[in-house]
């Protein structure tokens, strides 16, 4: 990821969704204006999700992403069926293709898409050459479709006024500090020494928030967490806000000036990326876990993640160090969410910096739904650290 960017998961996520041989492959790539994805006519050519992150004029940092269609068969059918639906839990606007004058298909995916509040945009393409069907899209979907060439690359404008309108509201990412600070405050940011971050960076949610606070015209000091009491020593007022990493909270809890706040990176992301108050709320089942309680963990990066010691190391010692030994721990990475929970008694989720917001909420809502505890890492450790209740949000 190159810093010039928007991250990824801080962009508006839109998805097509269609047959095989629909034009999803091709619309892409007209609404990219580049040949992101492989277009054949033979059914199933597109084996993958697959994302391309773009600008949308009037709209912003996007990413579109394609997939397989969703009407494939066999068993390897049925499994890029299973992607298609994944690729739904992080979709934040849906373009569904339709293309046959059987429409059963595409009602069913488009209720399946509403009932997640997904706005669903109906586009007929290829209306070159099957504008005719456009009356029988009406009739069994109940809304018109917009008639648009991938091949002529007509009705892009369309599309982009159409997902314009149907922006989601809360689409505007609420803030990572919240009403915590305002201009000319003074905030501290201590950092871990050995944070895991490639050698020459800092992690997302340090660069995220530490642009918030310029933009909100903070004052901002930072430093490791040997250099605090130095650091405190320097400042002319205490700092009204200092964030840390939560495993050194305990550490600048007990240095830290009586009136300055105190809060984690991975609490404001907690925030930021989900519902701050399920995620405290679920943490409280910690304390009712018991020996023969079954735990998930679930991490967002499905490869070497940056957190890796907290949550397969970390945070099972401590809870099993509490619990005892007999704890039951599973581990899940990436997409893998299992959508029946109903086997856990608590689920810990990573901080997903590598999710977007839709992502993690409706991960929430599974939980929630089938009355699931859910929290993540950074309030796991302030739990147990025994400090939830010393820190704001
Ligand atoms: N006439 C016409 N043909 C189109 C249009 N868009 C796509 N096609 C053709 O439809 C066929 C399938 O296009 P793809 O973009 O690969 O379709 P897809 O939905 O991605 O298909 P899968 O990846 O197999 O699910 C290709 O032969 C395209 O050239 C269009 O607007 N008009
Ligand atoms: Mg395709």
């Amino acid at each position: 990821m190159s810093l010039q960017t928007t991250p990824i998961a801080n962009r508006l996520h839109i998805a097509l969704f269609g047959r095989r041989n629909s034009g999803k492959s091709s619309l892409i790539n007209a609404l990219t204006g580049q040949d992101t994805a492989l277009v054949s006519d033979i059914p199933g050519t597109t084996t993958d999700p697959v994302s391309k992150a773009m600008e949308i004029h009037g709209i912003g940092p996007c990413v579109i992403i394609d997939t397989p269609g969703f009407d494939d068969e066999g068993t390897l059918g049925e499994m890029r069926i299973e992607r298609t639906l994944k690729a739904i839990e992080r979709t934040d606007i849906a373009l569904l293709l339709c293309e046959e004058t059987n429409l059963q298909v595409e009602a069913a995916w488009m209720q399946q898409l509403k009932a997640k509040n997904i706005p669903v945009i109906l586009i007929l393409n290829k209306a070159d050459i099957r504008k005719d069907i456009s009356p029988f899209i009406e009739q069994e979907l109940g809304e018109k479709a917009l008639l648009v060439s991938a091949k002529e690359k007509q009705g892009m404008e369309d599309i982009r006024l159409a997902i314009l309108e149907k922006l989601p509201q809360d689409f505007e990412q609420p803030s990572i500090t919240g009403d915590l600070v305002s201009e000319n405050d003074l905030v501290l940011l201590v950092m871990p020494q050995d944070i895991q971050a490639p050698k020459g960076r800092l992690i997302l949610p340090q660069v995220q928030t530490m642009r918030e606070l310029l933009d909100k015209k903070c004052l901002i000091m930072s430093c490791t967490t040997d250099k605090l009491p130095q650091t405190l020593q320097a400042l002319a007022r205490p700092p009204k806000l200092i964030i840390t990493d939560s495993q050194v909270f305990k550490t600048v809890y007990e240095q830290k000036p009586a009136e300055s706040l105190l809060t984690s990176f991975s609490v404001l992301m907690a925030g930021y990326k989900g519902d701050i108050r399920q995620f405290v709320e679920g943490a409280s089942a910690i304390d009712r876990l018991t020996e023969h309680s079954r735990v998930l963990i679930a991490e967002a990066c499905a490869h070497a993640p940056m957190t890796e010691d907290i949550g397969r190391v970390k945070i099972p010692r401590l809870l099993r160090k509490k619990i005892g030994e007999g704890l039951q721990i599973d581990m899940v990475s990436g997409s893998d969410f299992p959508k029946d929970l109903s086997g856990y008694d608590l689920i810990i989720h990573c901080g997903a910096c590598m999710f977007n917001r839709k992502h993690v909420m409706n991960r929430l809502e599974s939980a929630s739904s089938q009355q699931i505890p859910m929290t993540n890492y950074g309030i796991t450790l302030a739990h147990l650290m025994g400090i939830l209740d010393k820190i704001v949000y």
